[in-house]
């Protein structure tokens, strides 16, 4: 890994507030697309449920002053950083698509090019998979999170559910398992504009709990941008209130916790501490949480209970 992917935390911090300056300078419009699509290998990996927007809230800024997170237990360094940049480190994410049709699925297609300028094909898998692909739109509608099939060539092919019009982006979290990068996780993401009448959906105010299909959400943990903290998420049946104990692994945990930042769609994924281990997860869980600014983060946790994936969305204030 790179230094810049073991700075420290207070530089990190100092790091992050010139970043936080730079986006508020630089506030442009980047991101956008709409999707299509397809769907992934995995039952109910599609979650293209929430009415999406775009727009002016569609900004996207690439604070690459925020690049590289450093390592923290149970947790491998990630370069990349926020992963608002389609480079780090040697690799970069590349693809031939810019734009994506509205509202009819479509592929996307992608490949991860090496330090060596050949398109990278030996990945590790981290939670069961070799890539985890997420698109959000940028008013943090639209959140899907799939797993593209590879080629031999080294091409990925994602299949988005339909995605509405306005500004996108695609984010791709992998580790190589050969090479510079071997072991390092990467994170890295490109825009994509979906044409058509775009209209923003307003981020929803923060709150410390969502529902989701009969399911209520509660998370626990007062964050602050750049620091390592507890959050822990408790989950209950919103009927009566009953704890659930039933929840079942999904990606080799029992829930799988993404997070989108207000404004540029900086993007952290949020590591439970303890394994899956059979079909008996919950009420609680737990997970590192380290956000990279200050903030509205948009969070979707994914949990399968009863044998179908779910997800519950809220906004968490971060200081
Ligand atoms: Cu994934």
């Amino acid at each position: 890994m790179s230094a810049s992917s073991r700075i420290s935390t207070a530089m990190r911090r100092r790091a992050l507030a010139a970043a936080a300056a730079a986006v508020l300078a630089t506030t442009l419009a980047a991101c956008g697309s709409s999707g299509s699509g397809g769907h992934g290998a995995m039952p109910g990996t599609h979650h293209g449920a929430m009415p999406s927007a775009t727009g002016a809230a569609a900004a996207t800024a690439t604070a690459t002053a925020t690049s590289g997170m450093p390592g923290m237990p149970g947790m491998g360094a990630t370069a990349g950083g926020d992963g608002l940049s389609d480079h780090a480190d040697g690799y970069r994410l590349t693809s031939a698509a810019t734009t994506l049709p509205a509202g009819t699925p479509a592929p996307y297609r992608f490949t991860v090019v090496g330090p060596d300028g050949r398109p990278v094909t030996a990945f590790r898998v981290d939670q069961t998979k070799r890539l985890h692909f997420y698109a959000i739109r940028s008013d943090l509608t639209g959140f899907q999170h799939l797993h593209p099939v590879m080629a031999q060539d080294g091409t990925w092919t994602a299949r988005p559910a339909a995605l509405a019009p306005g500004s996108w982006r695609m984010f791709a979290a992998f580790t190589p398992a050969a090479g510079p990068g071997a072991g390092t996780a990467f994170v890295l993401s490109r825009p994509v504009t979906v044409p058509g009448a775009a209209t923003a959906t307003p981020l929803p105010a923060a709150s410390a709990t969502a529902t989701a299909d009969g399911y209520t959400v509660t998370v626990k943990g007062d964050l602050m941008a750049g620091m390592e903290h507890p959050l822990t998420v408790h989950l209950a049946t919103s009927k009566d209130g009953r704890p659930v104990t039933g929840l079942q692994p999904y990606l080799d945990s029992y829930a799988h916790l993404t997070a989108f930042h207000e404004g540029d769609a900086a993007f952290a994924h949020l590591h439970p501490t303890t394994a899956a281990d059979g079909g008996h997860g919950g009420p609680d869980l737990s997970f590192h949480a380290e956000l990279p600014k200050p903030g509205n983060w948009r969070m979707f946790l994914q949990f399968r209970a009863a044998g179908a994936l779910h997800t519950a969305a809220l906004t968490l204030r971060v200081s």
